[in-house]
């Protein structure tokens, strides 16, 4: 019934993750960001920036692009994973796409991808990153999910903080944030979501 366009990246990653909770089926189309295949001619027809994922409902030939929104569309078509506060889930889930996610994208370019290449790149998004923790270490010590239940607010997140060891910050210090993790971690579908691309992922025990 799905395609995804996805590699092992935190934003693809949020699909596999939220198809297999809703128990969708679907195939994976590889894009080899590497290649550059994201940049040929079909695949800009489906993603304007040329980003992955991109979601393809089979039956209807619709496509998705941008995760937050593929992660609506999935919620809204399931009845799953909302919350019962969906001005509450919203807030956090556009945190993720807006704040979070970028920001931790750029603390990846600066300290793991490209370290030594510029002090002030590390210094900003190192500082940043850590604030992400802080916040949401503090939500999480108040609060069991993101977004009171279980939702895509938390499922936006999870494969950002599971980078953590990329990240050098010590995910073991924030405790709250550190018990959101590992309760995540545990769910089969988090579990079979994100392992899918594990053999492609880079860096490779990542
Ligand atoms: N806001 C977009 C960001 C997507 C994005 O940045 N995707 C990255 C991988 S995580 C990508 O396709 N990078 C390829 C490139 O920049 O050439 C979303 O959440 O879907």
């Amino acid at each position: 019934m799905f395609e995804l366009f996805a590699n092992a990246t935190p934003n693809a990653r949020k699909i596999s993750i939220m198809l297999e909770e809703i128990q969708k089926p679907f195939k994976v189309n590889y894009i080899n960001l590497e290649k550059g295949d994201q940049f040929k001619d079909d695949f800009k027809k489906i993603s304007p920036f040329s980003k992955i994922p991109v979601l393809k409902n089979t039956i209807t030939n619709q496509t998705y692009f941008e995760s937050g929104a593929i992660l609506i569309y999935l919620a809204d078509l399931s009845g799953k994973f909302y919350g019962h506060n969906k001005d509450l889930t919203n807030q956090w889930l556009m945190a993720q796409m807006a704040y979070v996610g970028p920001m931790l994208g750029q603390h990846h370019q600066f300290h793991y991808y490209n370290h030594g290449r510029s002090k002030f790149g590390e210094d900003r998004f190192f500082e940043i990153a850590k604030f992400i923790y802080k916040i949401l270490d503090d939500h999480l010590s108040k609060n069991e999910f993101l977004a009171q239940e279980y939702s895509i607010a938390d499922i936006a997140t999870f494969p950002w903080i599971a980078r953590h060891t990329i990240h050098d910050i010590g995910l073991a210090n924030y405790i709250h944030l550190s018990r959101w993790y590992e309760v995540l971690k545990e769910r089969p579908a988090v579990i079979k979501g994100y392992d899918l691309f594990l053999d492609k992922s880079y860096p490779p025990e990542i």
